[in-house]
């Protein structure tokens, strides 16, 4: 049976970050899904429908990946597709206790869907899509921290 994984975010916009804990996953796992959701505590700088174009852009070359959006639980998406597993990712020991919080709750929603965390490579470890919108809103240098055509269309957002 193939094994099937959702990895889902907020993307606003995908990172380097992001994309290095979707090929880790995308060598563990048969299919990923790569799921925008929408985190009611942010307020997001792109629309579903610009961040899907984003990370299909950027993942067009991973063959076990498929780029999705759901509006809803994060349980009920994982069902709908399948999947046995959600993908996380952890940069520090900050990230822990709202991790643990989330899967906790998803565990309440659906015991059966395991999550599972990758460590990201440490030269992704203080990134984040929040401090790569802070930086292109006042003109910094984004080219170490997101593929061009996301700093492209950062520049576009803020111009
Ligand atoms: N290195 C490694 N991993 C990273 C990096 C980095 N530099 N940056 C981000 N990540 C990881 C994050 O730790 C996370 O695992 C993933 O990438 C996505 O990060 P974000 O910030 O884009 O996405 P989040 O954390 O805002 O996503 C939250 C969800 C949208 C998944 C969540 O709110 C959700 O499931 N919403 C749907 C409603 C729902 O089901 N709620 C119930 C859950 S309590």
């Amino acid at each position: 049976m193939a094994s099937i994984a959702v990895c889902p975010g907020s993307f606003d916009p995908i990172t380097y970050g992001h994309l290095d804990i979707i090929h880790r996953g995308a060598k563990v796992f048969d299919q990923i899904y790569v799921t925008v959701l929408n985190n009611s505590s942010k307020t997001a700088l792109f629309t579903p429908e610009e961040r899907i174009q984003m990370i299909s852009e950027v993942t067009k070359d991973i063959p076990n990946v498929k780029v999705d959006s759901f509006q809803g639980l994060l349980m009920d998406y994982a069902k709908k597709v399948g999947a046995s597993a959600i993908i996380r990712g952890l940069r520090a020991v900050s990230d822990f206790e709202y991790e643990m919080q989330i899967t906790s709750m998803n565990r309440v929603l659906n015991e059966d869907i395991e999550t599972f965390f990758i460590m990201t490579n440490n030269q992704y470890s203080f990134l984040s899509s929040s401090i790569v919108k802070e930086v292109a809103k006042y003109n910094g240098d984004i080219g170490e921290l997101v593929p061009e055509i996301v700093a492209e269309a950062l520049r576009d957002k803020f111009k």
